[in-house]
């Protein structure tokens, strides 16, 4: 008998014809799952007048088939910058004040899954194993439901997730919550997610998970698992020592001299703690003047959605951190901080966090954390960076002999700073020999065999 076919869905594919700097994440995380004959599912990331009606677009790469329906932009804006990223993204990540509730939005929300579901239907056979991405789509296995999908509908879900005493500052808690419920599998990166899923479930719809985490709805069990995102930790240590000696890389080092480098990459994003950061290395500064002139702290940041106003507020707020960074520590042949928001190209990134002496992951709150993991695989072993880590970042349940701070403290992540700039080579090859034997077993293969064995052993 031959496996299940394998169908993901997303709200953005990642088509083989656009794949570009920023290729990584889910691609990358999915990579081992997907197989000729799979199908991959959802927004072509294009915007039309008017709702677009015409059935998914599809094209192939290797065997498999990339199918994407367009949103228009009334859909865009209540769905997608609106419920999704206006809404949901902030209440996930503790930011109760950046919530704008309205019920328009999350009516779209709704008919947008509905017509996910529409749309994915006729390319649907009946055994496949279905796997649903991110708070977009929590609504689409109850829509598949409903038009009668009987088959297994897993759901990942890849931001953090909230305890009831938050999860209730939203009007439809319940109803997100029973969204959940109607999936098979739930995924959440860390156990603190799940147990807060858990409590919601309790709490919030009044229904009692069973012991092993299984929860019980109109007569269908959603069974709750963890399961952390990893990388292709091999690849990514490959490539970045082979980009070692790439022409980037010697740029690079030419402009360093002898100073030691210090990075960040993230999204620009308010959850990442970027203002905090860049003010404890400001901090650096001030308290340990020997690093002055020592250390140039190069920041990446690559702009998302513009289109949410926090995120264009957030942009001109670190742009003036920078400045004044820049203006006040500055000497003619040094600057402190190198600002970029130009998303860099993977192979480009591997090689920069191989010659950074530290990385500074130091999200408010992150689901997982990939930055961090792809900081430890691309270190030399025999003289390894050091990794300063939020713990509120899932990653620091199991990076936990990176230095973990508290990323709403900037003192702390200075001192931090000064720690991991000072740190003996033998304490830097202990904590990242444990690091990594994480980050090479937790791979992003094991990941989605976790998550399709626990899929294919529901019963459907
Ligand atoms: P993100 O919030 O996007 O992901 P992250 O896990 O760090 O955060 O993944 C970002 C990916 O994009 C990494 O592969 C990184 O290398 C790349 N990237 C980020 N900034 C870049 C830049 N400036 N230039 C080039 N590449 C850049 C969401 C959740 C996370 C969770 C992931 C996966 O918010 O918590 O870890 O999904 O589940």
């Amino acid at each position: 008998m031959s496996a299940p076919r394998l169908v993901v869905v997303s709200n953005r594919v990642p088509l083989p014809t656009e794949r570009g700097p920023r290729a990584g994440g889910l691609a990358v995380a999915l990579a081992d799952a997907l197989r000729p004959g799979s199908l991959w599912f959802g927004w072509s990331g294009r915007r039309t007048a008017r709702a677009a009606t015409s059935p998914p677009e599809t094209v192939e790469s290797n065997g498999i088939a990339y199918a994407t329906i367009d949103l228009s932009e009334s859909e865009y804006r209540l769905f997608y910058a609106g419920f999704s990223n206006g809404v949901l993204w902030p209440l996930l990540h503790f930011r109760l004040g950046l919530v704008h509730y309205r019920a328009e939005e999350y009516r779209a929300w709704q008919e947008v899954n509905r017509r996910f579901a529409d749309a994915l239907i006729p390319l649907l056979r009946p055994d496949d194993l279905i796997w649903v991405h991110d708070y977009h789509l929590i609504p689409l296995g109850e829509a598949l439901r409903a038009r009668g999908v009987t088959g297994r509908i897993g759901f990942f879900l890849h931001t953090p997730f909230v305890p009831p005493e938050v999860l209730r500052a939203l009007p439809r808690a319940e109803q997100v919550l029973a969204g959940l419920c109607a999936y098979d599998v739930i995924g959440f990166h860390t156990e603190e997610h799940r147990a807060g899923f858990l409590r919601g479930v309790r709490d919030i719809l009044g229904l009692t998970p069973d012991e092993w985490g299984g929860v019980t709805m109109g007569g269908r069990r959603a069974q709750a698992i963890v399961d952390p995102i990893g990388i292709d930790a091999a690849g990514f240590a490959a490539t970045a020592a082979q980009s070692w000696t790439g022409p980037e890389l010697r740029r690079l080092r030419a402009s360093l001299g002898d100073r030691a480098l210090a990075i960040g990459v993230d999204r620009l994003d308010y959850s990442k703690g970027l203002p905090q950061r860049l003010d404890a290395f400001g901090r650096l500064l001030e308290r340990h003047p020997e690093h002055r002139r020592r250390v140039s702290f190069l920041q990446v940041a690559a702009r998302s959605r513009e289109d949410v106003s926090e995120y264009r507020a957030l942009r001109i707020e670190l742009d003036r951190i920078v400045g004044e960074t820049i203006g006040q520590y500055s000497e003619f042949d040094w600057v402190p901080v190198r600002y970029m928001s130009r998303p860099l190209r993977r192979a480009t990134l591997a090689g920069f966090y191989r010659a950074a002496a530290m990385a500074v992951v130091t999200p408010l709150r992150d689901g997982m954390n990939l930055v961090a993991k792809e900081y430890v695989a691309a270190q030399d072993p025999a003289n390894p960076g050091v990794l300063i880590l939020s713990r509120f970042a899932g990653a620091a349940a199991e990076l936990d002999t990176a230095l973990i701070v508290n990323p709403f403290d900037p003192d702390e992540i200075a001192e931090a700073m000064h720690v991991a700039l000072t740190m003996r080579l033998e304490e830097r090859q202990a904590r990242h020999r444990a690091m990594a034997g994480h980050v090479f077993t937790a791979t992003a293969r094991r990941y989605s065999e976790v998550f399709l064995a626990a899929l294919s052993g529901a019963p459907a």
